[in-house]
């Protein structure tokens, strides 16, 4: 820490609208603007109560702050900081639950907002419902009004409400899954019917659950970027978050008590939003994925690095017009083809460096909708998908925690554990990549029991271990 100012608020903060759970790099630099940028054009109460569901790192760092904070847009060398009001307040779910459920059960809440990651759902891969033996779950169901997933969260928020006659909020998925909306609700509506079918009934009737897509490159915040804001402000903001120009929100239209002006902010508001989220999973999620694992095998440490290298920008433009564009459903007002040529300009941008340590992360709560089920819908119209098969292999390559210099892998993926312990119990490739294929939380049945799939799984990885990333690319 250097003897510089702290950031702090002046003024008064706006009430609070909406209770965020996850306000993790991403929230900062997508939804709390977006927010404060409706509250400036068209007003209203929408100030948003952010709380953390583990971690005390984003109140340990906005909370001196009063909430407030720099958006930072990278572009060009330069950076372009913004303030951001708009979070009032910072918690930690586990210091109190009770307080939380009390403050989103509250009738001036009318949101209640998610970026909790992949992961944080708590769902089966098996069923698509509610995993109702995962710990957490197990646990909120048995102590109901101290939880600790969010699912358990927003359920004992509504009962409160429903008791209360405080009407129901609307929740708001915007993590980087197909048809969030319709998602969050099954979760819900399944551990409402473990407790009372009143409830449940309550719930269908009066929340919403919107989908949306969102997007905007946010890598984790750098020593290097706080300093450098430091320099061109003159105070110390630890809580500032650094991202890409580029922003996209495709909402749902489905509200049960009103929204901030969001889409005078430019948001999108449609009737679905499927086929917009379908696009950004699979164009954009997917070959994020696929230079994460690729690159960081070829040694390289950021997606900017990875396509700089032409091989890699060739793979990743192959797979869109080979494997992915022809699996999507056209989104109304969007070109796909242009939205693709858009996609490698934002991931040339040295200025962002997004590593592909980070993107390789949780791969296992990532691959089925980024990259599996693209091979599915390809292996169903009969074309061939090298480009997304070499992806799997280098995945497993990946989750075997050695890279090509022998050096171990800093895996981190909820299921890292088991994942390890099958490749270390494999001998040869074609094991290897049976028992990866045979994790059920991962891989659907349909590609599970396809032999022509599994075999062109075991080929590209024996490339990869003979060749090593580069060669492999380049050779495609
Ligand atoms: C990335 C995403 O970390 C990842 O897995 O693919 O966070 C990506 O940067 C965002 O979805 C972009 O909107």
């Amino acid at each position: 820490m250097t003897g510089r100012a702290r950031l702090s608020r002046s003024g008064q903060p706006p009430k609070i609208g909406i209770v965020h759970l996850g306000p993790g790099a991403f929230f900062r630099a997508f939804n709390a603007p977006f927010t404060q940028d409706a509250m400036d054009i068209a007003g209203g109460d929408w100030g948003i109560l952010a709380v953390s569901l583990r971690s005390p790192a984003a109140r340990d760092a906005l909370s001196p702050q009063g909430g407030v904070y720099h958006a930072v847009t990278k572009q060009d060398g330069g950076l372009a900081p913004r303030l951001i009001k708009a979070v009032t307040d910072v918690w930690v779910a586990p210091d109190d639950p009770r307080a939380v459920v009390e403050a989103m059960a509250d009738a001036d809440v009318r949101i209640v907002s998610l970026t909790i990651t992949e992961k944080g759902y708590c769902k089966s891969a098996e069923t698509g419902g509610l995993d109702l033996d995962h710990p957490d779950i197990v646990h909120d169901l048995a102590s109901r009004d101290q939880p600790v997933s969010v699912v358990g969260f927003i359920v004992a928020a509504l009962m409160a409400r429903k008791t209360r006659g405080a009407g129901a909020f609307t929740v708001l998925s915007c993590d980087n899954l197909p048809s969030n909306g319709a998602l969050v609700r099954r979760l819900v509506l399944e551990f409402a019917g473990q407790i009372d079918s009143d409830l449940t009934e309550w719930i269908e009737t009066h929340a919403t659950f919107p989908s949306t897509m969102v997007d905007r490159i946010t890598p984790a915040t750098t020593e290097t970027d706080l300093d450098a804001l430091a320099q061109l402000t003159g105070v110390q903001d630890d809580a500032a978050v650094f991202h890409e120009d580029f922003r996209q929100w495709v909402i749902e239209d489905s509200f049960a008590a009103g929204r901030p002006a969001w889409d005078e902010a430019g948001a999108q508001i449609v009737p679905s939003v499927d086929a917009h989220e379908m696009m950004k999973l699979r164009c954009l999620n997917g070959t994020h994925s696929m230079l994460a694992y690729l690159g960081y095998l070829a040694g390289y440490e950021t997606i900017a690095d990875t396509v700089a290298d032409l091989a890699f920008a060739a793979l990743c433009e192959r797979a869109w017009r080979e494997e992915i564009i022809p699996t999507l459903p056209p989104p109304e007002g969007e070109n796909v083809h242009i939205y693709c040529d858009t996609l490698i300009a934002r991931y040339r941008d040295t200025s962002i460096r997004h590593r592909t340590w980070q993107i390789a992360m949780d791969g296992s709560q990532k691959l089925p909708q980024r990259i599996l089920g693209t091979i599915a819908d390809n292996i169903a119209a009969g074309r061939a998908t090298p480009c997304l098969i070499l992806t799997v292999a280098a995945w497993m390559r990946y989750v075997g925690g050695i890279d090509e210099q022998g050096a171990p892998i800093d895996v981190r993926d909820p299921l890292a554990a088991d994942l390890r312990a099958a490749c270390d119990a494999s001998d040869g490739t074609a094991e290897l990549v049976s028992e990866l294929m045979s994790v059920a939380a991962i891989f659907p049945a349909g590609l599970r029991q396809h032999d022509a799939f599994r075999n062109a799984v075991a080929d590209a990885s024996d490339r990869l271990i003979r060749d090593g990333a580069q060669a492999t690319v380049r050779s495609l």
